[in-house]
């Protein structure tokens, strides 16, 4: 049962070509309707067999008429995100590989697909987030905070959940959300059989439903969406022409087992230190700073760094050289000389936060995941046209939780928790998703001896976890050869995936590359921004045009100017991202406001 998905079969695969080879193609990709060679309603009727998966199920197929733009609803959760415009087009729901799989849960990879009838010829996968487990709405998330999606530029879209379902796989003995861990083979969907699946059926879907295979083919997501990017540009390099992966969790699980938990630990370190419990009588991490004692932190860090980059602007352009030392000297003028007021911080703080940003340690010594980038995006007030008293609680919401929560809710120690200890390690623990079970756990991580659970092997889960979720291979010598071309955009104060290890990961591929590899992948950072978009930062940017540019004319992107938001302390102010090692500088004349007066070097 472990092999449900054995490589794709080349006959079934050809078998599927030549199904539509005979079938006339429509040559113009133009404005005009892309005339159906299988009508929408008809794809429910399609053999398996013209499938390159043959348990291919078409569940629903039906036309949608164009429509307007709605508001979001944040209320209703990831149900209630706003729509964009949609053009006329037809939809389609399907699923891979129904199965029983451990346990009595009830498995299969399920995917949701949009074909607009103005079709612009070619092919965009929507990359999922968090633990996946929700098939995704299609409309082709383009990231950057863009109103328009991929649909409404004509491009057929694809989304899914990677093999489980977070409303159906959920017992809360075994780890929630995270109940499809303890399956071998829903493990596998999840770490990268899925894409790999999905990838064939919407291109066959395509290939049934135009008469011809996509001219282009685009991968585009961010966090969990963002490592399934860089994923399938190192293990599928064949699949995709333009992939933009945005705050990548390229080496997640270290980023969780190694990460998450020493935050965690030594938060609650310091919650016992000031002896701060919740109501589990569990360390109560999110009362360790108060929104005040971040933005004291903040201030620190741009007192510390802003005009590194020689322009005093509120935005740590210079995060290079924003060293942990430069920090501790801003730091100390805050620290309390006895006990602690709203104005300073108790030197157990400070310890505790230069502790994070040093990053996970064994206890040799020795760098586990990564360290972090010094910047102002951890806190402080939101400014614009937020409330007075608004913070930015972008950072803290990971690490330690808003202030005012009732018990422990940070991410780490919730949706972190419940993965650390199933999907990242082998074999999977069973873990209560209540009653301070996930925290518990975190506390129960020892590092020296707990590594070793990423490369374990057992009889019942003889992959481990570093074969079938680590995507920071620097081998994309295929993917360079077809000319594809990788856009990475990541926050300089992303809580969960630091910058660094995405930097790190760059200066190697680009020594593998002979210092070339700014051929073919371009990183940019954005200075302030938290994970995914938020933050002190200029984090609405068209990224994906700036691929497709690069994909399809050749035109590499040097920088792509992104825009500040209301809720930043400067609404509308554009700067460039500029590709990595470059940085933004101010020209010396003109608005600082502006990015025409901005160079990146
Ligand atoms: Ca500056």
């Amino acid at each position: 049962m472990l092999a449900l998905f054995r490589p794709l079969s080349k006959i079934l695969f050809a078998t599927a070509l030549l199904s539509v080879a005979d079938l006339a193609a429509p040559q113009s990709s133009g404005p005009a309707p892309t005339p159906a060679i299988t009508p929408c309603a008809e794809l429910i009727k399609v053999a398996r067999q013209r499938f390159p998966n043959t348990t291919t199920v078409i569940a629903a197929a039906h036309v949608n008429a164009a429509s307007d733009a709605k508001p979001g609803n944040p209320a209703a959760g990831p149900a209630g995100a706003p729509v964009p415009a949609l053009p006329e087009h037809c939809e389609v729901f399907g699923r891979i590989n129904d199965r029983e799989g451990m346990n009595g849960q009830h498995y299969a990879i399920k995917f949701h697909m949009r074909l607009p009838v103005q079709w612009n010829g070619k092919f965009f996968f929507e990359g999922g987030g968090g633990s996946n487990g929700f098939v995704g709405n299609a409309y082709g998330n383009l990231q950057g905070q863009q109103r328009n999606a991929a649909l409404g530029l004509g491009y057929a879209v694809v989304s899914q959940d990677s093999g489980h379902d977070n409303a159906v796989n959920n017992d809360p003995e075994r780890n929630g959300t995270l109940t499809h861990a303890f399956d071998p083979q829903a493990r596998l969907d999840h770490g990268y059989n899925s894409y790999d699946q999905v990838t064939q059926v919407a291109k066959a879907l395509i290939r049934i439903h135009y008469g011809r295979g996509p001219e282009r083919s685009y991968f585009v997501g961010c966090s969990e969406g963002g490592r399934q990017a860089m994923l399938v540009s190192q293990r599928f390099p064949d699949y995709f022409d333009g992939i933009l992966a945005c705050a990548p969790g390229f080496q997640l699980p270290k980023a969780a087992l190694f990460g998450e938990v020493w935050d965690t630990q030594t938060l609650a370190e310091l919650a016992v230190k000031l002896g701060i419990y919740d109501k589990d009588g569990m360390p109560f991490l999110n009362k360790t700073f108060t929104d005040e004692d971040l933005a004291m932190i903040s201030g620190a860090v741009l007192g510390a760094c802003d005009a590194l980059d020689g322009l005093p602007d509120g935005v740590v352009d210079n995060f290079r050289a924003c060293t942990g030392d430069l920090v501790a000297a801003k730091l100390a003028e805050v620290t309390c000389q006895g006990p602690k007021r709203s104005t300073c911080l108790l030197p157990s703080q400070v310890t505790a936060i230069q502790k994070i940003y040093a990053g996970a340690r064994n206890s040799q010594g020795e760098i586990l995941y990564s360290d972090w980038a010094w910047d102002r995006g951890l806190g402080g007030r939101l400014g614009g046209t937020a409330p007075p008293d608004a913070y930015n609680v972008g950072w803290r919401v990971w690490k330690m939780g808003v202030y005012d929560a009732p018990a422990n809710n940070s991410i780490n120690t919730s949706l972190g928790a419940l993965s650390v200890t199933s999907i990242f390690t082998t074999p999977p623990t069973p873990t209560r998703s209540d009653n301070g079970g996930p925290m518990k756990a975190l506390l129960a991580v020892n590092l020296d001896r707990d590594a070793a659970k990423l490369d374990a092997e057992t009889p019942l889960y003889p992959v481990s976890v570093t074969s079938y979720f680590m995507a920071n291979s620097t081998d994309l010598s295929r993917f360079k050869a077809r000319h594809g071309k990788l856009v990475i955009v990541h926050g300089v104060s992303d809580p969960i995936f630091s910058v660094n290890d995405t930097i790190h990961w760059y200066e190697q591929l680009n020594q593998v590359n002979q210092g070339r590899a700014a051929e073919f992948v371009r990183m940019f950072a954005v200075p302030g921004m938290n994970h995914c978009a938020g933050g002190p930062a200029t984090d609405q940017f068209d990224a994906f045009a700036a691929l497709v540019n690069w994909t399809e004319k050749s035109v590499p992107p040097d920088k792509i100017v992104a825009t500040a938001g209301a809720a930043t302390p400067w609404p509308g102010r554009t700067r460039p991202l500029c590709a990595y090692p470059a940085q933004s500088r101010y020209t010396g004349s003109g608005s600082i406001e502006d990015a025409a007066n901005f160079t990146c070097r």
